[in-house]
């Protein structure tokens, strides 16, 4: 018997061989189907053997995560059309319990989160709990660890939350995050250090739906828009020119939003962050867009950026900087007289959102507002280093895997070491194992790259092993660079970049523990 592992389906495959994305799924749809018995059979037994989401090895990380008699923190989270308000204009989209962001969901390190979600979307729906080392069967990446959610349909996600930080949850499904569907998901420090006296999540969105061009018409345009760039294309952007971005090593992306959000509010209505002068003040900073990357600054201030990703580093004090999709990042700031302009700009691209921190009377700041902080000092990843409470210990990886990043804008094809998702050959590991990836990108565009379930450690060069902890890291055109990561969490984990256009064209394969 071997309930709990799932053998490569097809047995003309050499031990040895790799396999491909397709033929797992064959195995992890019979598993699903309940239909898994026979498959245990199997006449291979040196055949490399798929953990899957169920098996007993996920139990087993879990169950070492699980403190006796820990707390359940119970959310409902209802995702359904809705219609919001951006400034007065009245726009349906899709959100969690009503509101764009949806609500925060809050548990402590060590805490269960109990998330029951009501799928009322017309179409199937799944949660992903992003940057949260959970275990494998609740991570929400459909046809790979759950069946999507059925519209109409219930699911019950459960599972420890072990590390304190800045997360956020939104569906895997489609072009679901495009909409309104995404949220806070803070997870408490029990032992809090502190050093800051308020905090302020601050979430970022690029916003098209029920304004511009849909999100499917939007990856229809980039699938068809071959020898059509730079011809006034609606809601398109051109390639290159007045629009590149230094920072990022190119263009900021291929889509011109007609808005970007900051607390779900446009710049003509933006929220207000109130506080006291001399007050410090934590950001929590996330990047839920699908496809901008933004440049933060407050008018008047520098930041301390004290976590990357949800977890410590050495603290660092800019004047601005750039959150790619799927990042986040904590910054300290300790707050001046007056009413300041949040702004995050749209990088290489047109557009910001805005936020109003206030600590006293005063004009509120123009929509179009430019604080100098923007052009001033900013963050450079080769300059974070992990708080030594989270660095990895320093080790040869016992395993190294590169990771190719490649496409184009032309052919709106994007891949992972030149395939497809659903071709794609996974990135093999074995528990215990220290994993590195070489993230090289070999196209012309930014890909910040997400690993599910991990965080990995960004290898500086300047001093092997010490960058900062990270789940999601911006790789620039022709950039390379290692993450290591310990294969510690048994499961099937998508690797995929977090530009959700690039992820529909394919971005994303497997990391797939095996034993
Ligand atoms: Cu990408």
């Amino acid at each position: 018997m071997c309930p709990d592992v799932q053998p490569i389906g097809e047995p003309a495959i050499v031990p040895t061989a790799p396999r491909s994305r397709r033929q797992f799924l064959v195995a992890a749809t019979v598993t699903t189907a309940g239909l898994a018995v026979g498959a245990c059979t199997s006449k291979q037994p040196s055949h490399p053997r798929v953990v899957g989401p169920s098996a007993g090895a996920v139990g087993q990380a879990e169950a070492y995560r699980r403190r006796p008699g820990a707390p359940i923190r119970e959310v409902a989270l209802t995702a359904a059309p809705v219609t919001i308000d951006l400034a007065g204009r009245m726009v349906t989209t899709w959100a969690y319990n009503g509101s764009v962001p949806g609500p925060v969901v809050r548990p402590r390190a060590g805490e269960v989160l109990r998330a029951r979600l009501d799928n009322r979307l017309p179409e199937p729906t799944t949660i992903h709990w992003h940057g949260v080392a959970l275990r494998n069967d609740m991570d929400g990446a459909p046809g790979m660890t759950q069946p999507p959610v059925r519209p109409g349909g219930r699911f019950t996600y459960e599972f420890t939350v072990p590390d304190p930080g800045t997360y956020w949850f939104h569906p895997h499904v489609g072009l679901q995050l495009d909409r309104g569907l995404y949220g806070p998901l803070l997870v408490d420090d029990p032992a809090e250090p502190g050093g800051y006296d308020r905090e302020q999540v601050v979430v970022l969105d690029d916003w098209t739906d029920g304004i511009g061009p849909s999100p499917e018409q939007l990856q229809a345009r980039l699938a068809a828009q071959g020898g059509m760039m730079g011809q006034g294309n609606m809601g398109m952007m051109g390639q290159g020119g007045p629009d590149a971005s230094p920072v990022l090593g190119g263009v900021g992306g291929q889509i011109d939003y007609p808005l970007y959000l900051l607390n779900g509010r446009p710049p003509a209505d933006p929220p207000t962050i109130p506080a006291r002068p001399g007050q410090r003040l934590r950001l929590r900073v996330v990047n839920a867009a699908a496809e901008t990357a933004f440049r933060l600054a407050l008018g008047g201030h520098r930041l301390t950026v004290t976590h990357s990703d949800g977890l410590p580093v050495a603290a660092v004090t800019v004047d601005a900087l750039v959150v790619g999709m799927g990042e986040r990042y904590d910054a300290v700031v300790t707050l001046g007289d007056g009413a300041f302009p949040l702004v995050a700009l749209a990088e290489g691209k047109r557009g910001q959102a805005l936020g109003v921190v206030r600590t006293a009377g005063g004009a509120r700041p123009a929509a179009a507002a430019r604080p100098g902080e923007l052009d001033g000092r900013l963050l450079d990843l080769g300059e974070l280093r992990a708080d030594p409470r989270v660095g990895l210990p320093a080790r040869r990886p016992d395993r190294t895997h590169r990771v190719v990043l490649s496409g184009g804008m032309m052919d709106a094809r994007w891949t992972i070491n030149g395939r497809t998702f659903d071709d794609a050959i996974p990135l093999e590991v074995r528990e215990g194992e220290r994993v590195r990836l070489v993230l090289a990108n070999q196209s012309m565009m930014f890909h910040p790259v997400h690993l599910h379930g991990h965080s990995f450690q960004v290898q500086v060069q300047t001093q092997a092993g010490a960058g900062p902890r990270k789940d999601t890291v911006i790789v620039r055109p022709m950039e390379q660079f290692a993450v290591d990561l310990l294969a510690a969490n048994p499961g099937q984990w998508m690797l995929h970049c977090h530009n959700l256009y690039h992820q529909q064209a394919g971005m994303m394969t497997t990391l797939s523990y095996i034993r």
